[in-house]
């Protein structure tokens, strides 16, 4: 056994020492002073607030490892199977107030501090976002981290440890700057691991040698580049359980640079050498939904998922097993095809390497992956040149031709009397130049494909993925619809609901089992506990109004209508058609009589959102919102009636903020595309709608129906109180079948006229819905500055074909809004809703998702860590 390696009087000495952490207020407080005092040399009379949340943190990071190194620990002990999961994005957000209340010991923490001059609060304020991601596919990655270690499953991340996450927006001027994201001056959390480094291979070339009569491909040359590693630990609520993620850092290999050009006086380009190795994590690629082919993006791919897998096999090459027994050790995800070389990089380990026979690899390989597809957009699919992956990767590229060989071979096997499923199915794609179809690769190399929502699931398998359906089965195929942590997205972001829903639900369980939020229901009727509930509500949005006074200086009402959209910055998901709908309001309210105006509900218009930098038509969509803003807030006219507000620099901590303060929030989306064509009935809604893919546009513009794909911030607002006004899209769908049609505001055209409608608006005169006009008249006349900087905003809908017809659905758009104003009047009953539709939210845990997971996809089990 493990213990037994080490002799007994040491064993003991260690044992005797053992750290147990603290588990009072005055043991927290020594360790906050021992850290401000020893770790940070500092004292009482400098310790700042910075310097408290480094200190706090530290405290309870030690309390982390002791549990992590259990875990881990337990897990080599117990030889079980492990889950990991590869993604090129983690959007973890703060760290402290998630590490406190899984470990159960913020209110220790709080009287701690207060003890010692600090308000917790903001102490917590202090800390930085971890901002490893773009949007929804970096932040399920971290909330699926989160219910990874909450349910005891033995998992890890593995990532890359960018220098720079998705860049800080400022707005200046109303427009957005980009601003680099330095995150790691001081991060507590992050554990270097020098003695853990893997040498990446890049170029170079393949030689075939024959040894012992078996001829094999060596790569060599090129160039190395040293991975390191960086354990961040992550605990899960209420269980020791601390799981580890594992991001990669590049640096040159040797540690130093290159001496020989030193000594000759080329310093200039041994220093570029070295720079250049550490470029590979130097950055996170800003773009949502949008891969642009760049050289570097596959240098980090490779980068990772090579490091991450030289890790994995040298872990299960301790415990000396058969390696056909690495599918029942090992399961990998592969989050959407940023990581598809994983399948290709162990293929050539245990070919070229290992010296296993090609099939039985590939056998051990297939049954190894699971692959996430996040996006149905054939243009937002990842493809890469044949010529590039060559270059960079010559013994990959020769290794992907012999994948697609022999699933070429069986597919004409299967289908002798079809050559056009050939070309359709290959994993080279035969255009000029010869692509790479990653998303493909991912399929044949993996043992399940999930999309992650119903509609979505059934949409990859009735049109991009049909092919792969005929020739698997369709128990390859399978749906997980995507769930959030209610521990972050409830607990942590809305105590006070938090506690109230405690106090009806027999007490915190629920953050563990969601589906207990159903015994509100017999709650909706008590007249105190709506009055509570619309207490902590009101409370929630003073605390944003405040942050709003704080940054834009613009003071809202409390008790207006919060009405927010806080997402990427997409001309699909339609901020313009929001920042329209407030014009025409706008429009509206000036034209009232000041008693007209009376009978008004307030509103304050809310929004957020970062645009890609290259993403022109984003960047002018906020600069508009930014515009209105400008003149609308300084309107005696309208005065509370309407404010219009754009928050700088969304992110998790914001959205935090943001979420719980919500009364209504818009995730609508257009619904249509010009190339495929889809008829679903949906049983639970009462109306005939029907879906069309979303798609067709020009490169840059936008390559994202993601939407479509689920979306995830929908189950936030949800089940923070709020309710959503939106398109028939995918979680959308989902939520309305658990919450109930009458809780939600859908709108809009039914996309079965969305195919007729685009043609009409490039084939037929393209009549403008003539409110729509009137809002475009008045940016026309310079009421927002310079109107040309809108013209081209105009232009797509007036003379571009309106592709994602705003006009069409304005109409229907501004009468959802005015029902939103209606019921809203009726406090009584909107709480109801809002309670309601909360009491239906058990679905959208994430735990729910990693339980699907690990039983369809991955087979492995928990393994509970006995408490101490
Ligand atoms: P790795 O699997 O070698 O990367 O180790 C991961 C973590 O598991 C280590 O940091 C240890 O905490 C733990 N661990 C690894 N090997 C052993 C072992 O043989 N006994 C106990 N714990 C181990
Ligand atoms: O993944 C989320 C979904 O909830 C969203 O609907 C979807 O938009 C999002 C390439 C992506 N799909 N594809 C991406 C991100 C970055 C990148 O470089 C693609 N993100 C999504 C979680 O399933």
């Amino acid at each position: 056994s493990v213990e037994a390696s080490i002799p007994e009087p040491q064993r003991e000495a260690w044992q005797r020492n053992q750290i147990t952490g603290f588990t009072d207020k005055d043991g927290f407080e020594k360790e906050v002073v021992r850290h401000v005092e020893t770790t940070l040399a500092r004292s009482m009379f400098n310790c700042d607030e910075i310097a408290a949340y480094s200190a706090t943190s530290l405290a309870f990071r030690d309390r982390l490892v002791t549990h992590w190194n259990k875990t881990q620990q337990r897990q080599t002990y117990r030889d079980t199977k492990r889950v990991y999961y590869l993604s090129l994005e983690f959007l973890m957000g703060r760290a402290l107030d998630n590490a406190m209340l899984n470990v159960g010991l913020k209110d220790i923490a709080k009287d701690g501090l207060s003890d010692l001059g600090f308000r917790i609060e903001d102490v917590i304020k202090q800390e930085h976002d971890a901002a490893l991601g773009n949007g929804g596919l970096g932040r399920l990655a971290a909330c699926f981290l989160d219910s990874l270690a909450t349910l005891n499953f033995p998992a890890w991340g593995y990532g890359l440890r960018y220098r720079y996450g998705i860049f800080k927006q400022e707005i200046i001027d109303g427009y957005q700057v980009e601003v680099p994201d330095y995150w790691l001056d001081f991060n507590p959390w992050e554990f270097p691991r020098h003695d853990v480094t893997v040498d990446i291979q890049f170029f170079g070339q393949v030689n075939k040698k024959t040894a012992d009569g078996k001829t094999v491909s060596v790569w060599e040359g090129g160039e190395i580049v040293q991975a390191v590693a960086y354990d961040v630990p992550i605990p899960g609520y209420d269980t020791p359980t601390t799981n580890n993620l594992r991001l990669w850092s590049s640096k040159a290999s040797g540690g130093e640079f290159d001496f020989q050009k030193f000594n000759s006086g080329d310093y200039e380009s041994s220093v570029a050498d070295q720079q250049r190795a550490e470029t590979i994590s130097a950055v996170l690629y800003p773009n949502d939904n949008l891969e642009r082919g760049k050289e570097l993006r596959l240098k980090q791919q490779y980068f990772w998922v090579a490091a991450s897998l030289y890790d994995i096999v040298r872990r299960f090459k301790k415990a000396k097993r058969p390696w056909r027994e690495f599918p029942d050790q090992v399961a990998i995800q592969l989050n959407d095809t940023h990581p598809t070389l994983a399948i290709v990089e162990l293929q050539r380990i245990l070919v070229d390497i290992e010296g296993l026979e090609w099939d039985v690899a590939w056998e051990i390989v297939t049954s190894t992956f699971g692959y996430t597809n996040h996006t149905v957009l054939p243009e937002a699919l990842e493809k890469w040149p044949v010529g590039l992956v060559q270059h960079l990767l010559p013994r990959h590229l020769q290794i992907i031709y012999d994948i697609n060989l022999y699933f070429l071979q069986t597919v004409e096997k299967a289908f002798p009397n079809d050559r056009d499923i050939l070309r359709r199915v290959s994993i080279i794609e035969e255009s000029q130049p010869k692509m790479v179809r990653m998303a493909f690769l991912a399929i044949v190399g993996s043992h399940k494909v999930n999309g992650v929502a119903e509609l979505h699931s059934d949409l990859i398998q009735t049109t991009i993925f049909k092919d792969f359906v005929a020739i698997y089965g369709p128990d390859k195929f399978t749906n997980v619809t995507n769930g959030i942590t209610p521990r972050r997205w409830l607990h942590q972001a809305n105590p006070r609901l938090s506690e109230l829903i405690a106090s009806k639900c027999g007490g915190y369980e629920f953050l563990k089992d969601l589906t207990l939020l159903s015994q509100l229901k017999q709650h909706v009727d008590d007249k105190q506990f709506r009055k509570e509930w619309a207490e902590i509500k009101y409370a929630n949005k003073v605390r944003l109004a405040k942050h709003i006074k704080d940054t834009t200086g613009v003071v809202v009402n409390p008790a207006a209508l919060f009405d927010v959209q806080v997402k990427r910055i997409h001309e699909y998901k339609r901020q313009q058609l929001n920042i329209f709908g407030v014009i025409h309001r706008y429009l509206t309210l000036k034209a009232m009589t000041p008693e007209e105006r009376k009978t008004q509900m307030p509103r304050v218009s809310i929004f957020g959102g970062k645009a890609a930098p290259g993403y022109w038509m984003a960047k002018q969509i906020i600069h508009l919102i930014n515009s209105v803003g400008a003149v609308v807030n300084k309107d005696d006219d309208v005065g509370d009636l309407l404010k219009v507000i754009f928050l700088e620099d969304y992110n998790v901590s914001k959205a935090e903020m943001i979420c719980p303060a919500s009364d209504i929030s818009e995730h609508i989306s257009t619904a249509g595309t010009e190339y495929v064509y889809l008829q679903l009935s949906i049983p639970f809604i009462s109306t005939s709608y029907s879906f069309v893919e979303n798609g067709g546009h020009d490169g840059e513009a936008v390559t994202d129906n993601s939407q479509r794909a689920s979306g995830t911030s929908n189950m936030k607002f949800v089940l923070n109180g709020g309710l959503i006004i939106g398109t028939l899209d995918g979680a959308n769908i989902e939520i309305t079948r658990e919450i109930g049609e009458s809780n939600i505001f859908l709108f809009g055209n039914l996309s079965e006229d969305v195919e007729d409608l685009r043609h009409s608006h490039t084939y037929g005169a393209h009549t403008i819905d003539p409110d729509l006009d009137k809002v475009f008249d008045e940016i026309e006349k310079g009421t927002f500055g310079t109107p040309h900087d809108f013209s081209a905003m105009i232009a797509a809908v007036r003379q571009h074909g309106d592709y994602y017809l705003v006009s069409d659905d304005f109409h229907s758009y501004i009468e959802t809004h005015h029902l939103v104003d209606k019921a809203y009047r009726n406090q009584d009953e909107w709480i109801a809703k809002c309670i309601r539709s909360v009491a239906c939210m058990g679905f959208f845990t994430s735990d729910r998702c990693i339980n699907e997971y690990a039983e369809e996809i991955w087979n492995v089990e928990p393994l509970v860590v006995e408490r101490n």
